[in-house]
């Protein structure tokens, strides 16, 4: 399984920077990519059809959509579809990310619901999980991470290609806090993960990725991607400069 080296930019670059700094990126990793690494940009959807063009004929290399709605077309103003970030050259789509259930109010079903329509729609899909730091005081790691990983997946057909669904662990106190999460603590969370993605998947889900996020940068990246059930990882902040991310890239 290759390991998936994953920026989310959030709601930073206009076109231009997002355009160059993905240029950059491929300048800096494209001729040293080891062949076990793909590396995947989350744009903000402005920017996403020059950051696709960018990094398209890179071997290894691909773009996303940060979100989508759960229809093809129709009058949902504001809204985006998995055919639209498909067609702007997205091979990847993102659901659940903490930003979208605690700011903008998303909630498991909700979340369940798109992740199996980007899949049914064409896209691949990472969905995020993870816990808040009064859930991880109060002892409830297992329980929230279950919950949101049932709900979650729960129309996702259970033949689906394990290439195609992949789950990044993200703890929420460790999202742009510049706190990570410790190796126990990573390990332990994605042991869990992968169990319960083997109880819903069976042996299919050792084929699924499941990636960290929360602080991740060039001199923590190499301890963490180097720990069991940990196939990559998904970065905001430190993935925003091209020469800080490629060193996440390589490391
Ligand atoms: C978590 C992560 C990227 P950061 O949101 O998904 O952001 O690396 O800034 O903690």
């Amino acid at each position: 399984m290759k390991k998936l080296m994953a920026a989310n930019w959030k709601m930073y670059k206009t076109c231009d920077e997002a355009r160059s700094t993905a240029e950059e990126l491929v300048k800096l990793t494209a001729t040293n990519l080891p062949a076990d690494r793909e590396v995947l940009v989350f744009p903000p959807f402005t920017a996403l059809k020059g950051v696709a063009d960018a990094l398209a004929w890179q071997e290894g290399f691909f773009a996303g959509g940060q979100d989508y709605y759960i229809e093809e077309e129709g009058a949902f103003t504001g809204e985006i579809s998995p055919k639209m970030l498909l067609d702007a050259g997205a091979v990847y789509g993102l659901t659940g990310h903490s930003e979208r259930r605690h700011i903008l109010g998303e909630g498991d079903e909700y979340i369940g619901k798109k992740t199996a329509y980007g899949l049914a729609r064409g896209l691949k899909v990472i969905l995020c999980v993870g816990e808040k730091i009064d859930e991880r005081k109060g002892g409830e790691v297992e329980e929230v991470l279950e919950r949101q990983i049932r709900v979650g997946l729960k129309d996702v057909p259970t033949d689906v290609a394990p290439d195609r669904l992949s789950i990044a662990y993200e703890p929420v106190w460790a999202i742009g806090t510049g706190e990570v999460a410790g190796p126990e603590e990573i390990s332990a969370a994605h042991g869990f993960v992968r169990k319960i993605l083997i109880s819903i998947f069976g042996n299919n889900a050792n084929e699924m990725r499941v990636l960290y996020g929360g602080s991740v940068k060039p001199g923590n990246c190499a301890e963490i991607i180097a720990l069991d059930n940990v196939d990559g990882v998904l970065v905001g902040g430190a993935s925003l400069e091209g020469e800080s991310f490629s060193q996440i890239v390589l490391a």
